[in-house]
């Protein structure tokens, strides 16, 4: 394979999952693209195309590619996968077929963070029911009343550190607000108090900030016990993965007043949301819009396209995932 440009051979890529047109329009002449929105139109692509594909472009984490989809591709060598988490992906399995894998970290760290701060606030401080006290006209016949929620006062926990965590305590330290955090192993980048166990650290607070990857290792870490941990001024804001807390538990523990309030961008089957979590009042509601401005957006879809040209050209992926690093060709 040539270093520096695209080869001559045409390169054959399947963009996978539902239709983002800034990817599909992102590949030059060099590359043939196929599409496939789902499961079953991928098993409709004739096995002579199957059998060509070396790339793919994941445009979201609603396509699942799991060890049938890629067994399914005998010629992949990479799979360019959008967003930041990747437990849709199969990269332990990729990683034994010597398939790599690439996610699109950095570019929505600061907005995911901003999300989570805008959330947290937005929870505690009621913005949304205020908003609609001014829209009925309510202001007219009295004051809106005291918020029983404020971030004064408060002391947080962010249950994982990394880019986004880091990027989320920094807005803490601004706002004059405590933190700690946990994670399996301390971060060397951050001097906060770590906690190995997320129990004694929700004693510890009075709210949880959740930026964990989703996945078997995180599955519904947040659960009944940890929200009687955190207490009746508990708040939890959840911008990771809906799979992380068992959203049964938080139902209860908000109708209970196991804890205070709840500020949610994920849930456990997006976009289906409980209807008990719709009708209470104590929790704020996001269609999972972490990243989701035009700005980052484009930049993660820059990424995806450039990770696969990169990789044709004959040069290292820009952002492979740790189950497969980039060891050489
Ligand atoms: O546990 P560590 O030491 O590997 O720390 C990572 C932590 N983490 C966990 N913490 C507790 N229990 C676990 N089972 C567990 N697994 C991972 O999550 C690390 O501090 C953090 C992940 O950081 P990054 O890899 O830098 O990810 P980034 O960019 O902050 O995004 C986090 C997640 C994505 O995976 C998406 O699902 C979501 O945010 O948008």
């Amino acid at each position: 394979m040539s270093t520096g440009s695209i080869s001559s051979d045409k390169i054959d890529l399947l963009i996978y999952g539902p239709v983002r047109p800034i990817l599909e329009n992102g590949f030059s002449d060099h590359f043939v693209v196929h599409k496939a929105e789902t499961r079953g139109d991928l098993e409709r692509l004739t096995p002579a195309i199957r059998e060509k594909i070396r790339g793919i472009a994941v445009t979201d984490h609603t396509a699942r590619v799991d060890k049938d989809s890629l067994s399914q591709l005998p010629r992949l060598e990479l799979v360019s996968s959008f967003g930041v988490g990747y437990d849709h992906v199969d990269a332990k399995y990729a990683a034994e077929r010597n398939i790599i894998v690439t996610n699109t970290p950095d570019v929505l760290t600061e907005e995911v963070a901003d999300v989570a701060m805008g959330l947290l606030i937005c929870t505690l401080r009621e913005f949304i029911k205020a908003d609609r006290y001014v829209r009925s006209g309510l202001w007219q016949t009295q004051n809106y009343p005291l918020s029983v929620g404020s971030l004064r006062d408060r002391k947080v926990g962010i249950v994982g550190m990394g880019r986004i965590g880091q990027a989320i305590a920094r807005r803490l330290d601004a706002s004059l607000v405590p933190v700690v955090y946990h994670t399996r192993n301390p971060s060397k980048d951050v001097s906060y108090k770590h906690y190995p166990d997320l129990i004694e650290m929700a004693k510890a607070v009075d709210t949880l900030m959740v930026i964990v990857p989703g996945g078997a290792s995180t599955n519904k870490m947040v659960n009944a016990e940890v929200f009687k941990a955190l207490g009746p001024r508990g708040v939890l804001v959840n911008v990771a993965r809906g799979s992380v807390v068992d959203e049964a538990a938080l139902v209860q523990a908000l109708k209970s007043g196991t804890i205070l309030a709840a500020g949610l961008d994920v849930f456990a089957a997006e976009p289906n949301v409980p209807d008990e979590l719709k009708s209470m009042q104590n929790v704020v509601l996001l269609p999972h819009v972490g990243s989701a401005s035009v700005v980052t957006r484009n930049a993660m879809n820059q990424l995806v396209i450039d990770n696969l040209k990169s990789w044709f050209s004959g040069k290292a992926p820009l952002t492979p995932v740790a189950e497969t690093p980039f060891k050489g060709r």
